[in-house]
């Protein structure tokens, strides 16, 4: 269905992009899949578990309204889990040419895989420069993250970097 979208990404951690993203297409769609999926391209630095419990409070805290679940998928396509809750749409942000470059051949693959067409949201400027791979090397560097992710986020990585 085209009222029923699915927001995919590694979030690892979640950004305040990714939470940009989520709310401009939560008011766009009926229903919200938010998806944490399994990236075999990326080191991980969260379990998947954490990511979707950080994205829970992070859509709750920052009061995103509507019907969002999130959930996971490790298991296999990402279109068998859009075509499995009967969406029809892939939504994802596009912060520069780079991203163009990688989402584009993803998105026909998909479109020929099962029907489902992939929608390209452009980003808030002022979030646009952040991403996940910044945060974790911030984090890991033991700098301050609180200004790229949201509240429930910088909490957890604080807190884990001072061990409490
Ligand atoms: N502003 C706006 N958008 C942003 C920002 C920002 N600051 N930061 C990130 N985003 C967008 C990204 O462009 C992306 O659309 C989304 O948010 C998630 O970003 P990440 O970095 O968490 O996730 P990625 O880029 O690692 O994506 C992981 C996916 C699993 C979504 C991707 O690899 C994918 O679609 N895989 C498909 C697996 C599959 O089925 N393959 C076969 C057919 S291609």
């Amino acid at each position: 269905s085209n009222r029923i979208a699915v927001v995919p990404g590694s979030f690892d951690p979640p950004t305040l992009g990714h939470l940009d993203v989520i709310r401009r297409a939560a008011g766009l769609y009926d229903q919200l899949h938010v998806l944490v999926v399994h990236n075999p391209g990326k080191e991980a630095m969260l379990p998947i578990a954490q990511r979707q419990a950080l994205l829970e409070q992070s859509i709750e805290d920052a009061g995103i309204e509507g019907e969002i679940i999130v959930a996971a998928w490790s298991m296999g396509l990402l279109v068998d889990y859009a075509t499995d809750v009967g969406a029809g749409i892939l939504v994802k942000g596009i912060r520069s040419q780079v991203d163009v470059a990688y989402e584009t051949p993803m998105a026909i693959v998909n479109r020929h895989l099962a029907q489902i067409e992939t929608v390209f949201l452009l980003p808030d400027p002022a979030h646009a420069l952040v991403s996940s791979s910044l945060v974790r090397q911030v984090a890991s560097l033991g700098g301050d993250v609180s200004p790229f992710v949201p509240g429930p986020v910088a909490r957890f990585l604080d807190t884990g970097s001072r061990g409490i």
